[in-house]
């Protein structure tokens, strides 16, 4: 029986991920580059990374790539594809990066309907710096920072990003998506690959959020994060379409 050949992705190089086992990142960078690969315009695309553990991005992937400080990538995107709209232009960000630092940098890349697409991973936490609570900390989770677990009268209350966004006028699309299974992982592929299809075709903002684990910074074995995004975090995070809107309003 002839079978499909899986093969690594031209916009990957040859090094190995470095990311912690079971960490939600290297499984989203495969989907991109599938995704660039697939769109064929890995020569015409420029990413702006994060600070964070997925920010090392940049280091993986046979593409130009910007690597502003905390939270600016919005802003630097915007720049990058003012001056240059013929190319594409995506972030990549985390939850740190993209709901606390840099709040003010995508609220208004949004409102403003920039033609860029936005990769939010969610992993609710600050991964790289040790496990601190994040804006997306669940309620109880516990953290470097929230040892007895969040409380959200004395922390406030987890931030539904994707929500917030598609509220704004100049959106285009909003999804949230997440890795934890293989059906789940190929609807997270389609969503990233319409994000760019928005882009091609210019119609501004596209905002994919993946929920992602973080096995270290949640104290937690692959398996059991795998598990408990089902169990935990989507009853909060839910999936689908925030937004879909065939341009800018
Ligand atoms: C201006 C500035 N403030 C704080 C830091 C420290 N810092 C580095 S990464 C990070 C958190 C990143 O978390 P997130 O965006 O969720 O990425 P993850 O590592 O979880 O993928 C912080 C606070 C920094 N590098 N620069
Ligand atoms: S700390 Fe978390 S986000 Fe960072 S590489 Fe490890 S598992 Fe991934
Ligand atoms: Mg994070």
């Amino acid at each position: 029986m002839a079978g499909k050949a899986y093969g690594r992705p031209s916009s990957l190089n040859d090094k190995v991920f470095t990311y912690c086992p079971g960490c939600g990142h290297g499984i989203v960078h495969r989907l991109l580059a599938e995704v660039i690969d697939e769109l064929g315009i890995r020569e015409n695309t420029i990413g702006v990374a994060y600070v964070g553990c997925g920010g090392m991005i940049y280091d993986f992937f046979d593409i130009d790539f910007a690597f502003p400080l905390h939270g600016r990538a919005p802003a630097v995107a915007t720049g990058i594809k003012r001056v240059r709209p013929d190319k594409i232009v995506f972030t990549y960000q985390g939850d740190g990066d993209l709901a606390a630092i840099g709040t003010a940098e995508i609220i208004h890349a949004a409102t403003r309907g920039e033609n860029l697409t936005v990769l939010f991973v969610n992993n609710g936490i600050y991964g790289m710096t040790g496990g601190q609570m994040a804006p997306t900390t669940l309620i109880g989770q516990k953290t470097a920072t929230s040892p007895l677990g969040r409380d959200g009268h004395y922390h406030g209350q987890p931030i539904r990003m994707s929500e917030m966004i598609a509220q704004l006028n100049g959106v285009c699309y909003v999804e949230r998506v997440t890795i934890d299974k293989p059906a789940r992982i190929l609807a997270a592929k389609k969503a990233i690959a319409k994000g760019f299809q928005n882009q091609i075709e210019n119609k501004g903002f596209s905002l994919i959020e993946v929920v992602s684990p973080c096995p270290i910074g949640w104290g937690l074995p692959p398996d059991d994060a795998y598990r408990r995004i089902a169990d935990e975090v989507l009853p909060f995070y839910r999936l689908g379409v925030y937004k879909d809107t065939d341009g800018r309003e």
